[in-house]
């Protein structure tokens, strides 16, 4: 095996390399190789200078989440202990040099601030990214990064868990040069000027701690910031609390302090939920029966059928990705709306200083709009995106089996249709796969990759490939209806309005959702969605009723009225200029009257039993799905939550949550419910085998892997 870290010299410089593929990551070895490379070269005298490097494609992008997993499973270990080589390197009688490509991240940026210098490449990213495992800086970051960026810069990082570019940390003092060209040379001269000073201890600096008045101030926006963008999570707040210790108490009482905080967030449920949403999203490029080295077509360009709402996002979507695109509609006048769409959708971000407008010009001059199929034959991916009606879908299936070149894949963004059917209206079934985006599409990650009967493995291997270069999460799903996200959202859905008929109002079930953790209430979502499509899904799925199956009786009399939702003003809610949603008396009233007319007792409802009935109805569909194999692992139903639906990823998915209620407890429910309401509550088969066991979902998925 090769070693993970190896020592060398140049030019009187000592360097050490680091090279633990993929991304460098702090596994068993690396530290002790480290620590062991350092104080050979700080023994050697003919070294001067020490810079430490990573190999291959970054510098270290962090602590092994592996590791951190099993310290969430055993939280008195206190994870990965990287405090005597941080000491150890500090302590260093030579400068430090840390050179930085690639990422510098969480326990990969504390390495880097032990150091006595960093220098690193322009389009180099440093951030503490710990939040988004639920967890904070843990290798004595929220102590040192406060006195290298200042306390309001130490907040916003570790609160937000966005890591910034090289010049950005040039300019707030967290690195010292920006290297142009080769990163070593760059390093090693800077090693040469810093060589036989005296070293600079980033835990000896306090000029940048501030004074208690202003930080009452910054941790006061601190812990508002993290309301507003990570409701709910612990993380962020834990991390003020470092960097509150960071500025009140001297550096070895604040990392004691932090390492405490570290035991506790890693005892709670919200790292767990997180580490196991990390490596979710990860798994679901693993695709059985797809082998790892499977060929993709290569895509480069990119045809799309319908310029609507979902059309023009994707196109935005492969824009933003640097791929061309041509954008066909039937009219004028809908390729002008959707382009004007398109348009104003970029202008938004310029105004928002997200990119600028040299960007936007470069992204529009990428999408071609056009009323033809010209062109269509050279592209590498076709994308239908028009609205759905299976015979509109064929037809037009029909006609681009015509014109693409034979390795083209044909993909549909149908979000319910049979896959199979559409794809036998062409002569080539193997390159046809559902694409289901969510929208905005340019901005929602979920990329639901529909897998029918017939496509090669090539197909299924190019679309996950597309997704992750679209900057979107793939994720493999069986032919249903509704496939995994939609048909889970149904039964929540139908449950929510049971719940409203009973005694309760959109408004509570809402804030009992987003209470949980939910993005938003699925009464808001109904009225976003639009309250005419639910009618029609609701139309269209009525056969499958069985006799005197209960159904929601309120959607149908707002579609009447034409509270069809956002779009009208009003759904569910009423909406102002600004689209909030605003609870409406009138729609209380239809409530009470339809359930007075339909005999439904009404009675108070707790925010629990909205919380059980709401999320305990997915979670029995979602063991359905499962024991179907229409999705692979429950850690991807997780994903497509997570990624798509709004739920909270502190909670890690659906059936993860389910795991950490225990299946025993859900199952209980779902037999009671059940046994109150009737078949639409009749236990998943799966669900009841795994809880019967004392098993779980995740169990479940080892047995898969
Ligand atoms: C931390 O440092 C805590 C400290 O404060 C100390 C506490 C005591 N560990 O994402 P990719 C794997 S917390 C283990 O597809 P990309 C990943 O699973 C950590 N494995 O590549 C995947 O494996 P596989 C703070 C890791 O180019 C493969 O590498 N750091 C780690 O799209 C490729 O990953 C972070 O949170 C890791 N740290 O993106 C950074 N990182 O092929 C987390 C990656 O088997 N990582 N893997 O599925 C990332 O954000 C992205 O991976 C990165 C590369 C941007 C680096």
């Amino acid at each position: 095996m090769t070693q993970p870290v190896t020592l060398s010299s140049r030019d009187g410089v000592a360097v050490i390399t680091i090279d633990n593929p993929p991304v460098n990551a702090l596994s068993p070895g690396v530290p002790e190789g480290i620590l062991t490379a350092l104080e050979t070269a700080e023994r050697d005298p003919s070294v001067r200078c020490i810079v430490l490097i990573g190999g291959g494609r970054t510098f270290i992008a962090g602590a092994d989440i592996k590791e951190l997993e099993a310290a969430a499973r055993n939280p008195e270990s206190g994870g990965p202990d990287l405090h005597p080589l941080l000491t150890r390197i500090e302590d260093c009688a030579k400068p430090v040099v840390m050179a930085i490509h690639g990422t510098a991240l969480g326990g990969g940026l504390e390495i880097a601030m032990a150091g006595h210098y960093r220098v690193a490449v322009a389009d180099a990213s440093l951030g503490a990214p710990e939040v988004n495992l639920g967890i904070i800086p843990g290798a004595e970051g929220t102590q040192r990064l406060p006195r290298l960026v200042g306390v309001a810069a130490a907040v916003e990082m570790c609160v937000s868990g966005r890591p910034i570019k090289a010049p950005q940390a040039l300019q707030m003092g967290l690195i010292d040069r920006v290297i142009e060209g080769d990163l070593l040379t760059g390093a090693v001269a800077f090693a040469g000027e810093v060589a036989g000073q005296p070293v600079r201890k980033t835990r000896e600096k306090d000029d940048r701690l501030g004074s208690a008045s202003e930080n009452a101030a910054i941790f006061v926006a601190g812990r508002a910031q993290a309301a507003k963008i990570r409701r709910n999570q612990t993380a962020p707040l834990a991390a003020l609390e470092a960097l509150e210790a960071a500025t009140t108490l001297p550096f070895h009482e604040g990392c004691k302090k932090e390492r405490e905080i570290v035991r506790r967030i890693l005892a709670g449920d919200q790292a767990k939920a997180m580490i196991h949403i990390f490596f979710a999203e990860r798994a679901v490029a693993r695709v059985p029966g797809i082998p790892k080295d499977t060929a993709t077509y290569p895509i480069a360009n990119v045809g799309i059928i319908g310029a609507g709402t979902m059309g023009g996002g994707i196109a935005m979507a492969c824009a933003n990705a640097g791929i061309s695109v041509l954008l066909k509609e039937t009219e004028q006048a809908a390729l002008d709306r959707g382009l004007a769409a398109i348009r104003k959708n970029y202008e938004s971000s310029v105004k928002k200083g997200r990119f600028s407008q040299a960007v936007m010009d470069q992204r529009m001059a990428l999408i071609h709009p056009q009323l033809t199929y010209d062109g269509f034959d050279k592209v590498d991916l076709i994308i239908e995106a028009v609205f759905e009606s299976m015979p509109l879908k064929k037809q037009i299936f029909g006609e681009i089996d015509k014109i693409a070149k034979a390795d083209c894949v044909l993909a549909s963004n149908t979000s319910t249709l049979d896959i199979d059917e559409i794809a036998a209206a062409t002569s080539r079934p193997r390159m046809v796969i559902g694409l289901h985006f969510f929208s905005p599409a340019h901005v929602m990650r979920l990329v639901e990759i529909v897998r029918g009967k017939h496509p090669s493995n090539e197909v299924v291997a190019t679309s996950l490939a597309i997704a992750k270069k679209l900057g979107k999460v793939g994720v493999v799903v069986g032919n249903c209806r509704g496939f995994v996200g939609n048909r889970m959202m149904l039964p929540y859905m139908r449950e929510a309005q049971f719940l409203a008929e009973e005694g309760t109002t959109p408004e509570q079930v809402d804030k009992a959702l987003t209470d949980f953790g939910m993005a938003m209430g699925i009464f808001a979502v109904d009225d976003m969605g639009g309250i005419d499509l639910a009618y029609r899904v609701k139309q269209e799925y009525a056969y499958l009723r069985k006799p005197g199956e209960r159904v929601p009786l309120v959607l149908d009399k707002l579609y009447e009225m034409g509270r069809w939702g956002q779009k009208r003003g009003a759904g569910w809610y009423r909406y102002d200029e600004a689209r909030a949603p605003i609870p409406d008396p009138e729609v209380h009233a239809l409530i009470e009257k339809t359930a007075r007319e339909a005999g439904i007792a009404r009675r108070g409802i707790t925010p629990e039993e909205i919380i059980e009935r709401s999320i305990y109805i997915m979670i029995n569909e979602g063991a359905r799905i499962l024991e179907e194999g229409h999705a692979q692992r429950a850690a991807d139903i997780d994903v497509i939550y997570c990624t798509g639906y709004g739920f909270p990823g502190y909670r890690g998915g659906p059936m993860w949550y389910a795991d950490t209620v225990g299946l025993k407890s859900v199952y209980a429910r779902v037999h009671d419910f059940h046994t109150r309401y009737g078949h639409l509550w009749e236990p998943a088969p799966l669900l009841k085998k795994l809880a019967e066991a004392g098993s779980s979902f995740a169990a479940w998925d080892e047995t898969k892997a």
